[in-house]
């Protein structure tokens, strides 16, 4: 039997690339976003295999309710893949936005959080399934401006420890992918608010690219049934973490 794959933040990046990958290797996906007309276009392209539902993470009502309210011969959803998130703004904690933080918490704890209590309890019932988050370096490695952001990514992958510890007995898979500096998506376009300031990001740099993540997550679920990658720290040749700083007087 096909699984049924269920991809948040389908509509850019990396949602997009994995779920093209993994329709490609035979999956049927359910792709899901805020931005319809993005998800129909892949359905256009990707055929009957991808399932578009409209979705916006921040609205708990209609998290809740996904498990009655997906339609008929999809509601059996074998892996989810908790990849939708941003980040707002890099300024220093102390000129930051409360509003952006509640919206980074909101998406990538709150919501993330929601559709897995959501999801989980028919993957174990079914003793079948396979949780993956995508959280981020910035989870582990502090860094200026990263502040709620880097703290959401921490709270993902304790989660996912956790989750992870939960599921012992159970065939359930929990995995969370811990990416570094990534081009090719809206990320940074979204957290800078400017065009030109998010291609500086990536000036001079071969960053990693969403069909990496593609790839990665493809061969994490392809495993036999037996094994479970819990993290993965993956991060372009040309990054490596800074280390500890001093400022002196
Ligand atoms: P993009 O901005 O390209 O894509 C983000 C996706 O998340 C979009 O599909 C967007 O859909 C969705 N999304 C955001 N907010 C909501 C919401 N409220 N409701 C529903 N969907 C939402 O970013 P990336 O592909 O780069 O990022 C994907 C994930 O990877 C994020 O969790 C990010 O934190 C993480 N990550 C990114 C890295 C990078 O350098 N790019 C590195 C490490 C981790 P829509 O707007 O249509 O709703
Ligand atoms: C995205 C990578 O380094 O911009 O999670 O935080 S970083």
């Amino acid at each position: 039997m096909t699984d049924t794959v269920l991809v948040t933040g389908a509509t850019a990046g990396f949602g997009r690339a994995i779920s093209e990958r993994l329709v490609k290797d035979g999956y049927r996906v359910i792709g899901t976003g805020r931005r319809v007309e993005r998800l129909d276009a892949l359905q256009a392209s990707l055929g009957d295999a991808f399932l578009p539902l409209a979705l916006d993470m921040l609205d708990k009502d209609s998290l809740r309710g996904l498990p009655t309210e997906l339609p008929e011969g999809w509601r059996e959803v074998d892996v989810l893949i908790n990849n939708a998130g941003l980040a707002l703004g890099m300024d220093p904690a102390q000129s930051t936005n409360i509003d952006d933080w509640e919206r980074m918490i909101g998406t990538n704890v709150s919501g993330m959080v929601e559709i897995t209590h959501a999801l989980l309890p028919g993957m174990v019932e079914r003793n079948h399934g396979h949780v993956v988050c995508i959280g981020s370096t910035a989870g582990t490695y502090p860094y200026k401006g990263g502040n709620v952001y880097g703290a959401s990514k921490a709270f993902v992958s304790q989660f996912m420890r956790n989750l992870r510890t939960d599921l012992l007995g159970t065939r359930v898979r929990a995995t969370n992918l811990e990416p570094g500096l990534c081009g090719g998506s809206e990320f940074s376009n979204v957290r800078l608010g400017d065009d030109a300031k998010a291609a500086e990001v990536y000036r001079g740099t071969k960053p990693l690219l969403p069909e990496d993540i593609a790839e990665t997550v493809a061969w994490v679920l392809g495993l036999p049934e037996h094994v479970n990658i819990n993290r993965i720290e993956m991060m372009p040749v040309c990054q490596a973490s800074g280390g500890l700083s001093v400022v002196r007087d």
